[in-house]
C-alpha cells in the first residue's frame, strides 16, 4: 500500500447513522445510477463518480495542490455560494406546511373560488419570524412576529403576510426605512442585536407619536409569546371583499389560536434565549413531528363604507384596529399546520411572500403602507432570490394550472416549447388568453384628488388606541408594560431620549406615566407633548386585546417539565405522567444526569435534559419527585435550586412529593402558597394537571 492511501485510511472514519440518508436527486435520462455496494456513489454535480472525497489532488504527499482538480474546485465553488442575502427584516423565521379549510359560504361577500363552498380545502404555508434579529438571533427577542400565510388557492397564490399584532409603528411606507434601521444595530457598532432597548430605537420612536399605539403592543407580552402555536395572527390593513357583482365591503384578517394565548414573561425570555435560543423553532417543530397540529381560525370583521365613515379613525390608518366589539369577528375557516418542512432552505428560506399575491374577490384598499408594501416585496424577492425566476421554485410555485408568456431570466425552470410568446398571435390555437369573468377584476372605486405629499386628517390621532389598548389589559399586564418600558428605556443611555418618550406617556394614560417615570427614578412626570389631535377619553376597553382574558382553556400543547431523582415512587411519577398525557400535554424528564434515573421499583426513566441544561423557563408547569437521598443531593447544585426558585418565581404551578419540600427550602421557597401543590397520592397528579389550565398562579406575581 502507498504511502497516501494508508494516511487516507487512518484518517477515515466509518460512518453510522440511525437516518437513512437520501441524497439522490432524480435525473432525466439515461444511465444506471451509480450504486457502490449498498448505496449509491457520491458523485460530482455533473454526475461523475468521485474516488476520494478526504483529499485534494496533489503533487506529491507533501506537495502542492493541483488545479485541475475539478471535483474540488466544484465542491468548494458550490460552498462558497450557498448563502443567499437574508431578510432584510424576518429574516429569522420558521416555516411549515399545512391547509386551509374554508367553513362558511362567502359568495355574498367575496366571489374567491376558495369560499364559493363550504368545506373547500387548499394547501397552505406558513412563515413565523421575529422582525429585528438576523437569521442566526433569538428566539424570545422582544419584538413583533410575523405571521406570514401563502394559500394555493386554485386561482393563483394569495398570501397574507401579517404579524401578530393587528397595528403597525408608522402610517405611511414612506418611513419604513427609518423605522428599521432605527431598530436594527447601529450602523458603526454593529450592535445590539435583535433588541429595541437602545438610543436609536427610542429616539426615533420618541419622535414618532403615530408608533404610541403599536408601542404599547410591543412593550406588552404578545411580543415575548410562549410559541408560535400561542400567538394570533393579523391581516393588519383593510383589505376588499369584492363579491360576482362587483360589489364591495371593506376586510380585516385574524387567526385566531385553537391553542389560546399564551407568553412568557421578561425574566424568563432572558433566560430562554441563553437555555435554548431555537425555542420556538423547535416547540413547533416538536408539536408537529408529535401529531400535535396546531390550529387557528380565520376570522373577519367586514364592514361597509356607512362604518368606515362612522368610526372615529380611518380604516386606511395602520395603527388603528376596529375593536371586536364595534365589528364582531366572523370565522369563516381553518388552518393547520401539519407537516415540517423536508428542507429549511429550500421551503422556509426561499418562500417568497408577497402582499400583491392575491386573488379574484379580494382586493386592496388605499391604505398607505399597504400600497407601498406591494412595491416592497415584490422587489426584494427579486434581490433575495436572484432573479424574476422566483416563482418556479417548488414552494413558490402556484399549485393550479398557469399559463402566461413571460420566459427566459436567470434560473429560468418553466420554459415552454412552441413559437407563440406573444399575444395576441395567430399560431396557438386557443390561448391563453385574458378572461374578463374569472380574471382578477379591481373593485371599480372612485378616486379624486389633489396630487401632494399629505396624509388623510383623522390619521393625526395617535393617542386614543394606545390608552383604549392599555386601559382594555388586566392589572398584571398593565405592569408588565410599564415594567418593559422601563427596562427598554434604562438601556437608552441618553437621558434627553428617555424624557422625550416618557412625555408621551401622560397622553396615554397617567398611571403609566406615573409607573414609568417612577421605574426611572425621575423625579416627576415630563410634561407631556402637546397632541396633534386631543385624544378620546371614552373608547369602551376591549376584553379581546387582553392577553390574560383569552389564555388557554387546558394544559393542551404545553409542556410540563419533571425534576426527578433516583428511588422515587413508580406510581406518582406514571400517574402524573398519564395526566398530563390525558389533556394532550407534553412531558420532559429532568434528571442529574442524561442517561435518567432508576425508580424505586427498578425502572430505567430516560432523560430529555440533564439539569444543567434544562431550566425551568422551558416549561409551562414543573413537578419535582424526588427521593430523600435525591433532594439532598440536588440541594447541592446550583442548577436544581434555580430550577425551584425561578419556577417560583415565574408564577409556575408546582407540584412537589415529600421530600422535595426540602429543595424548595434550600432554593428559599418557603412562603409556599395555592399554586404549589402537594403530590403525594395518585389523584393529586389530575388535580395539579387541571389547575394547569390556567398559564400561572397570577396572585404570586401581583
Ligand atoms: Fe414587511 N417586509 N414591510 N411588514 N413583512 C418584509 O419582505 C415592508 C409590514 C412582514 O416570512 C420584506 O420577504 C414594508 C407590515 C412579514 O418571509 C420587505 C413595510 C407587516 C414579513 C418588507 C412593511 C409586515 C415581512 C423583507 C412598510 C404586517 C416576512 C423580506 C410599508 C402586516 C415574510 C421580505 C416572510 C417581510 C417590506 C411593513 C409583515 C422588505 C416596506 C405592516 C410577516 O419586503
Amino acid at each position: 500500500m502507498a504511502d497516501h492511501e494508508r494516511l487516507y485510511r487512518a484518517t477515515a472514519v466509518t460512518q453510522s447513522s440511525t437516518e437513512t440518508v437520501d441524497r439522490s436527486v432524480e435525473v432525466g435520462t439515461g444511465g444506471e445510477p451509480h450504486q457502490r455496494g449498498d448505496g449509491p456513489v457520491l458523485t460530482t454535480s455533473q454526475g461523475v463518480p468521485v474516488s476520494d472525497n478526504q483529499n485534494t489532488l496533489r503533487a506529491g504527499p507533501r506537495g502542492p495542490a493541483l488545479m485541475e482538480d475539478f471535483h474540488f474546485r466544484e465542491k468548494i465553488f458550490h460552498f462558497d455560494h450557498e448563502r443567499i442575502p437574508e431578510r432584510v427584516v424576518h429574516a429569522r423565521g420558521y416555516g411549515a406546511h399545512g391547509y386551509f379549510e374554508a367553513t362558511e359560504n362567502l359568495s355574498d361577500l367575496t366571489s374567491a373560488h376558495l369560499f364559493q363552498e363550504k368545506g373547500r380545502r387548499v394547501p397552505a404555508f406558513v412563515r413565523f419570524s421575529t422582525v429585528a434579529g438576523n437569521k442566526g438571533s433569538v428566539d424570545l427577542a422582544r419584538d413583533v412576529r410575523g405571521f406570514a400565510v401563502k394559500l394555493y388557492t386554485e386561482e393563483g397564490n394569495w398570501d397574507i403576510v401579517g404579524n401578530n399584532i393587528p397595528v403597525f409603528f408608522i402610517q405611511d411606507a414612506m418611513k419604513f426605512p427609518d423605522l428599521v434601521h432605527s431598530v436594527k444595530e447601529a450602523p458603526d457598532r454593529a450592535f445590539p442585536q435583535a433588541q429595541s432597548a437602545h438610543d436609536n430605537f427610542w429616539d426615533f420612536i420618541s419622535l414618532m407619536p403615530e408608533s404610541m399605539h403599536m408601542i404599547m403592543w410591543a412593550m406588552s407580552d404578545r411580543a415575548i409569546p410562549r410559541s408560535f402555536r400561542f400567538m394570533e395572527g393579523f391581516g393588519v390593513h383593510t383589505f376588499r371583499f369584492v363579491n360576482a357583482e362587483g360589489k364591495g365591503q371593506f376586510v380585516k384578517f385574524h387567526w385566531k389560536p385553537k391553542q389560546g394565548l399564551q407568553s412568557v414573561i421578561w425574566d424568563e425570555a432572558v433566560k430562554i434565549n441563553g437555555a435554548d435560543p431555537d425555542f420556538h423553532r423547535r416547540d413547533l417543530w416538536a408539536a408537529i413531528q408529535n401529531g400535535d397540529y396546531p390550529e387557528w381560525e380565520l376570522g373577519v370583521q367586514v364592514f361597509d363604507d356607512d362604518f368606515a365613515d362612522s368610526f372615529p379613525f380611518d380604516v386606511l390608518d395602520a395603527t388603528k384596529l376596529i375593536p371586536e366589539e364595534d365589528v364582531p369577528v366572523r370565522i369563516i375557516g381553518r388552518l393547520v399546520l401539519d407537516r415540517v418542512v423536508d428542507n429549511f432552505f429550500a421551503e422556509t428560506e426561499q418562500v417568497a411572500f408577497c402582499t400583491q399575491n392575491i386573488v379574484p374577490g379580494i382586493d386592496f384598499t388605499n391604505d398607505p403602507l399597504l400600497q407601498g408594501r406591494n412595491f416592497s416585496y415584490l422587489d426584494t424577492q427579486t434581490k433575495r432570490l436572484g432573479g424574476p425566476n422566483f416563482t418556479h421554485i417548488p414552494i413558490n410555485a402556484p399549485k393550479c394550472p398557469f399559463h402566461h408568456f413571460q420566459q427566459d431570466g436567470h434560473m429560468a425552470m418553466h420554459n415552454p416549447a412552441g413559437r407563440a410568446n406573444y399575444e395576441p398571435n395567430s399560431w396557438s390555437e386557443g390561448g391563453p388568453r385574458a378572461d374578463r369573468e374569472r380574471g382578477h377584476k379591481s373593485f371599480a372605486e372612485q378616486v379624486d384628488g389633489e396630487k401632494r405629499k399629505m396624509r388623510g386628517e383623522l390619521f393625526a390621532d395617535h393617542y386614543s388606541q394606545a390608552r383604549q389598548f392599555y386601559r382594555s389589559q388586566t392589572e398584571v399586564e398593565q405592569a408588565h408594560i410599564a415594567d418593559a418600558i422601563v427596562f427598554e428605556l434604562s438601556k437608552v443611555e441618553t437621558p434627553a431620549i428617555r424624557d422625550r418618550m416618557v412625555a408621551h406617556l401622560p397622553n396615554i394614560d397617567a398611571g403609566l406615566a406615573k409607573a414609568v417615570a417612577d421605574g426611572l427614578g425621575m423625579k416627576s412626570v415630563p410634561a407631556a407633548h402637546e397632541p396633534a389631535r386631543e385624544p378620546l377619553d371614552d373608547l369602551q376597553t376591549s376584553d379581546a386585546l387582553s392577553l390574560l382574558k383569552n389564555g388557554p382553556q387546558s394544559f393542551a400543547g404545553r409542556k410540563m417539565g419533571m425534576l426527578l431523582t433516583d428511588g422515587i415512587d413508580d406510581g406518582l411519577l406514571e400517574s402524573m405522567i398519564d395526566a398530563v398525557k390525558a389533556v394532550g400535554g407534553m412531558v420532559e424528564i429532568v434528571a442529574p444526569t442524561i442517561s435518567g434515573i432508576v425508580t424505586a421499583n427498578g425502572k430505567e426513566v430516560p432523560a430529555q435534559q440533564k439539569i444543567d441544561g434544562g431550566p425551568s423557563v422551558l416549561y409551562d408547569a414543573v413537578v419535582v419527585l424526588v427521593s430523600e437521598e435525591g433532594a439532598r443531593d440536588l440541594k447541592a447544585m446550583h442548577a436544581a435550586r434555580t430550577f425551584v426558585a425561578d419556577a417560583f418565581a415565574h408564577g409556575k404551578f408546582i407540584a412537589v412529593g415529600d421530600a422535595g419540600a426540602e429543595l424548595l427550602k434550600a432554593a428559599g421557597v418557603t412562603d409556599l402558597d395555592a399554586g404549589v401543590l402537594s403530590l403525594a397520592k395518585k389523584s393529586d397528579a389530575e388535580k395539579f394537571v387541571s389547575t394547569c389550565a390556567k398559564v400561572r398562579h397570577w396572585d404570586r406575581l401581583s
